[in-house]
């Protein structure tokens, strides 16, 4: 068997399918009346640099019929590099045959699945398909599918924010990869779950992180804990804490910085938060989510890794499924860590963030699914 990087780098291309319907990338252009959050701290009056994406409901959210939400999925993903690649390696090889094998090895490693996964996979496949247990290419398709989403199910264990109350997440995560407007979305989702939402603006390292958290406050009609920049982070969320038990909040989301002026500098304060937020609450916070930008592959390892020492990561949300060609680092995290993956993002608009389905997502991503 030629070793893998020489199969890579003689990789022929191949034609792309074509690119996904544009709705499934474009907000629906309606927006929702903003008004200032009430404001527990007083803040910078700075406004983000760039519009937030609307926040109006998709038809989606009206539909609970499983099969809409699962084609729900399949839109978002379908224009992604990961499941183009796949639709197009079923669609040029459509007969049984080690190079299919070969291909789907190249396509899984290129979709940073991880070297371990994907020569399990290839290897369990080729040998069933030696002893003749696939009628078709479509039926490897199809044992693909189901190992897949074995694969995933140990971490599709969804976030229970009810038996608290408060109940505390402290979100993280290096810089840019969503988790102010994770942040936003799931305070949209849980308010409409009928809980009280507070949010803690911990991200004072940046003038707009505080705007930002303010903005989407200002939609959903929710307070903000703030100070404004270069207040200590971890002041903000234990005054946040002591206020959502003051106020009877349900559900408290602390946003942090990404970026410090060094990945030491910023992985002490987060320790310090946990730290000074335990004093109140031995147990808070009751759920340390890490989120991970699904477009930077098997770097997003390295950075759990490192979060884990640090803070003690408890959930994963992986955002930014929906354009990416390296959203097989999902199975990487879930092989290597096992930590549940709460959460994903499959767009910008507040209901692409999805409780991780599995099903849902190997359907989305592999082309023929019922
Ligand atoms: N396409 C897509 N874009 C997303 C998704 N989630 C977040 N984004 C975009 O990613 C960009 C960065 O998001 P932020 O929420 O500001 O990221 P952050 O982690 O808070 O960044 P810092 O505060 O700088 O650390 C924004 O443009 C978001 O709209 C997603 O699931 N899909
Ligand atoms: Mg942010």
């Amino acid at each position: 068997m030629p070793n893998l990087w020489t199969k890579l780098a003689g990789r022929k291309p191949r034609p792309e399918p074509a690119a996904a319907d544009p709705e499934t990338t474009q907000g629906t252009g309606q927006a929702e009346p903003a008004s200032m959050p009430p404001m527990l701290h007083a803040g910078p009056p700075n406004l983000p640099e760039t519009p937030l994406p609307n926040m109006a409901t998709s038809p989606d959210d009206l539909m609970t019929a499983e099969p809409r939400l699962r084609r729900g999925w399949r839109e978002r993903l379908s224009g992604s590099g990961f499941a183009r690649g796949l639709t197009s390696l079923f669609a040029h090889n459509p007969v049984l045959s080690d190079e299919l094998l070969d291909e789907l090895e190249i396509t899984l490693l290129t979709a940073d699945v991880g070297v371990s996964s994907t020569t399990e996979l290839i290897e369990d496949l080729r040998r069933r398909m030696h002893k003749r247990e696939f009628a078709d290419a479509a039926a490897l398709r199809d044992a693909l599918r189901v190992r897949l989403v074995a694969l995933l199910e140990p971490v599709a264990r969804p976030l229970a924010v009810g038996g608290r109350k408060p109940f505390m997440l402290l979100v993280v995560g290096v810089n840019g990869v969503g988790k102010t407007t994770t942040i936003g979305k799931l305070a949209k989702r849980y308010q409409d779950e009928h809980h009280d939402v507070l949010l803690a603006a911990g991200d004072t390292f940046r003038a707009a992180a505080v705007a930002q958290l303010q903005e989407w406050a200002g939609r959903l009609g929710i307070p903000v804990c703030a100070q404004g920049q270069g207040a200590d982070s971890a002041s903000v969320i234990f005054d946040a804490l002591q206020m959502a038990v003051a106020h009877g909040n349900d559900v408290l989301i602390a946003d942090t910085a990404g970026r410090l002026h060094t990945r030491s500098g910023l992985m002490d304060e987060l320790a310090k938060v946990k730290r000074v937020v335990g004093k109140l609450d031995a147990e808070a916070p009751h759920e340390v989510l890490m989120v991970i930008d699904g477009t930077t592959g098997q770097n997003a390892i390295n950075q759990v890794r490192l979060f884990i020492d640090a803070v003690g990561v408890t959930g994963l949300v992986v955002t930014k499924l929906d354009g990416t060609a390296k959203g097989g680092v999902v199975f990487a995290l879930a092989r290597e860590f096992a930590l549940p993956i709460r959460y994903v993002g499959l767009g910008e608009r507040a209901e692409d963030l999805r409780v991780f389905d599995p099903r849902a997502f190997v359907d989305g991503l592999l082309p023929g699914a019922a």
